[in-house]
């Protein structure tokens, strides 16, 4: 039994010793959302499960790593499951993570099984590598509860921030963008739904501060390129920036995070070039991100590379 608990353990959290782009090589994963925790940098994928030949997303849990470095990452297995909320009918698409009083809540894309279209849940959970449960037993956005389109997946891809002042926003869409402040138990909305016009808008909204600035980026066009607004305060008004990652060769989606480890930014997206990748096969990979002394974010190449290592002092 004793052996069998530490196999166990082991199979849970394996290093995995990569130190290039791809980050993730033995599955295709995809949407990255990224959280950094006493010194240590997380970032959460859902899974690529289509076959090679496959004409939509199959994608049914999420997965998280870690890295003291940027360069070697272990694998702490999947957290959750698109069937953790026992609402949602299929369908783990992108996620964002936010720790708030230590706990972790994560925001995550899902098919409602009985309000058609998509919809966005709350897990949580007292570890950043879970496992979480569902915050509220009910969606916390859902398809009927916005009408700027009549798409059924225009309520995807939840970002969480936080201001400084303990406010917390939920921005999410496709087409359209939305937001919404949330109450400090994070699991509700508090007050209406607002939709934010933005030049060619297609997903994958963050939001994140540097230096006093907002910045708001996206996916826009499609395919994909990303890009970034920067505002006075969390609700704009926003000013475009510019492009900061141009869209990928075999894949139209892009989707990012950006993050702050160990003294340096960088920017987490997913491209299709894993062997045997492409259009729902896609993969994990992560650039350092630099900004000018007046605050624009320079394009950020792709690379096999990736990221220089950057050990985090006392991280283990
Ligand atoms: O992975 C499914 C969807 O594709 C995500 O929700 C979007 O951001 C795009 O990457």
């Amino acid at each position: 039994m004793f052996k069998q608990c530490i196999i166990a353990a082991a199979l849970a959290a394996t290093s995995m010793a990569q130190a290039a782009n791809p980050i993730v090589t033995n599955i295709f994963t995809a949407d990255p959302a990224a959280l950094v925790d006493n010194g240590r940098v997380y970032v959460y994928v859902g899974k690529d499960e289509a076959k090679e030949d496959g004409k939509d997303y199959v994608m049914n849990e999420w997965r998280v790593y870690s890295s003291c470095d940027m360069q070697r990452w272990t694998d702490h297995g999947s957290p959750l499951r698109y069937s953790t909320f026992k609402w949602a009918g299929r369908d783990a698409w992108a996620s964002d993570i936010v720790k708030r009083d230590g706990k972790y809540y994560f925001y995550s894309t899902v098919d409602h099984a009985s309000i058609p279209g998509k919809a966005i849940g709350v897990a949580v959970s007292s570890s950043p590598t879970g496992p979480f449960v569902d915050a509220r037993g009910t969606a916390l956005v859902t398809n009927d509860m916005t009408k700027e389109t009549s798409i059924l997946w225009d309520d995807i891809d939840p970002a969480v921030f936080i201001d400084d002042d303990g406010q917390a926003y939920l921005y999410w869409g496709n087409t359209v963008m939305k937001y919404a402040k949330l109450k400090p138990n994070m699991i509700e909305l508090d007050g209406p739904i607002h939709t934010v016009g933005l030049e060619a808008f297609t997903e994958a909204a963050y939001l994140h501060k540097h230096k006093g600035t907002y910045y708001l980026s996206y996916s826009r066009h499609f395919p994909e390129e990303t890009v970034y607004m920067t505002g006075p305060s969390a609700t704009g008004p926003w000013s475009f920036g510019g492009v900061v990652m141009e869209k990928n060769t075999n894949v139209k989606t892009i989707h990012h995070a950006i993050v702050d480890f160990n003294g340096k930014s960088y920017i987490f997206y997913h491209n299709g070039k894993l062997p045997g990748g492409g259009e729902f096969r896609r993969s994990l990979a992560v650039e350092e991100l630099h900004y000018t002394a007046d605050g624009k974010i320079p394009l950020v190449r792709q690379t096999d590379a990736g990221p220089a290592a950057n050990p985090a002092p006392g991280c283990k």
